[in-house]
């Protein structure tokens, strides 16, 4: 009896004991930190000098608390009672009108299967963001299976109407042919394809207005197999919305100066045609050497954006859109979205409206942008080589920005470089 006994007493410390420690385990991975990311010196993180702190400091808060402590991460508490046919539930309150997109082919599922999950991972499981899909050909049942399965907020599929990825009647096909096969001669990157042409036409004119976009005010373009390298800890489309900021970009570079010879003459006719478009406090420096004459080819790197749609719904962007593809450069030449939408950010936009996000790591094969700054990588749980920051070396545009926009580089960028 007295054996029986202190066996059933062991038994029930051994069980106090694994409670215990199911609890301890459970705890630690929650998020610790529920106070705005700070330097040693008390600077906000993810902003720089410059920036303006005192709506930073509300921001980061707000997100801060929405996002980690309300809804911890591991587990989402909506989804405890698994109703099947909710499984996405419905985002916080107070959420931009804002979305995903991608544009994808059927055969690049698993590329961007691999992307959204860290997107999801990263940031969207903790908001729920719509997805919008789009395509020049219909999407199939094991692409929307699959990207519905991954996504935590709403997906939308859409076919691009054959107007928008197709040459326009003023194009001269021979013209045309005869520059892709020289193109391929001297082995310009995609310089023989006809759909690379249409993907960058449809991304510079016609991706913000297809009719599932027309239900949003704020995109943010995913690629197939990119990467997040660190937790975002904010909603970076508030963060767009309560600091007037209108664009964004992660990485900047020159672009192959093969693929655009004359977008410069271009973008000048324009600018002549259409001086009321300018924005007084505009970043003309960023894009060129010499007050205008020629560009220096710098741009931010458009598979990663976020940005403002109304922006690109506005006159002065499809006036813009408009007057380089009359001159059908995305044909006769291939120029691509990311100087497209760079020029027209930084002459249309002021300045204060073209946002750098430091505090968002990301790879597209070839460049990483690794956040500058320890404090930053190690808070936001980075997993990138810093070694490997593309943003101060000699083939980035990114420390132009910074001196253009007055802003001080993060500790540590000497070290980058
Ligand atoms: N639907 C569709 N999407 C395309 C096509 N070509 C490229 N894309 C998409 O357009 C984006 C850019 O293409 P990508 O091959 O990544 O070009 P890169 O990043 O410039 O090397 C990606 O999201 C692709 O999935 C196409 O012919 N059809
Ligand atoms: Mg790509």
């Amino acid at each position: 009896m007295a054996t029986g006994n202190v066996r059933y007493a062991r038994y029930v410390l051994f069980a106090i004991f694994g409670i215990v420690v199911i609890y301890l385990i459970s705890t630690s991975s929650l998020p610790q930190y529920t106070e705005p990311l700070k330097d040693h010196a008390g600077q906000l993180l993810g902003g720089f000098k410059g920036a303006p702190q005192a709506e930073d400091q509300k921001i980061y808060s707000t997100a801060t608390t929405t996002a980690l402590s309300s809804q911890p991460t591991s587990v989402n508490p909506a989804l405890t009672h698994f109703p099947l046919d909710d499984l996405t539930p419905s985002a916080p309150e107070g959420k931009a009108n804002a979305t995903f997109v991608t544009l994808a082919r059927n055969s690049d599922i698993w590329e961007i299967a691999r992307s959204i999950r860290q997107v999801e991972d990263r940031f969207n499981r903790n908001y729920h963001y719509d997805w919008v899909f789009l395509n020049d050909k219909p999407f199939d049942d094991t692409f929307k299976k699959v990207t519905t399965s991954l996504v935590s907020g709403k997906t939308h599929y859409g076919e691009i109407k054959e107007e928008h990825w197709s040459f326009p009647s003023w194009i001269d096909q021979d013209k045309a042919r005869q520059v892709r096969e020289d193109m391929a001669q001297r082995k310009i990157i995609y310089g023989d394809s006809i759909s690379y042409r249409h993907m960058c036409r449809f991304e510079s004119g016609f991706f913000f207005r297809q009719p599932l976009m027309m239900n949003y005010e704020w995109y943010w373009r995913v690629e197939p197999s990119v990467e997040l390298f660190c937790d975002v800890h904010y909603d970076p489309f508030k963060f767009m919305i309560e600091n007037k900021k209108k664009y964004s970009f992660v990485l900047s570079l020159y672009e192959y100066v093969e693929t655009i010879p004359t977008l410069w003459d271009s973008v000048k006719k324009f600018m002549k045609k259409h001086p009321e478009h300018l924005a007084a406090d505009n970043s003309l420096e960023f894009l060129s050497d010499d007050n205008g004459e020629t560009y220096n080819k710098c741009h931010f790197w458009s598979n990663f954006e976020i940005g403002n749609l109304d922006w690109l719904r506005s006159k002065a962007y499809i006036d813009f859109f408009e007057t380089l593809d009359k001159d059908g450069g995305f044909f006769y030449e291939r120029w691509g979205d990311a100087p497209v939408h760079s020029i027209a950010a930084g002459l249309l936009l002021d300045k204060s409206e073209i946002h750098f996000f430091n505090d968002i790591a990301y790879y597209h094969v070839p460049f990483t942008h690794c956040p500058t700054g320890e404090d930053v990588r190690l808070k936001l749980k980075c997993h990138c080589n810093p070694d490997q920051n593309f943003d101060w070396k000699s083939y980035s545009c990114t420390s132009r920005y910074f001196e253009l926009n007055k802003l001080e580089k993060p500790a540590g960028w000497h070290d980058q470089q």
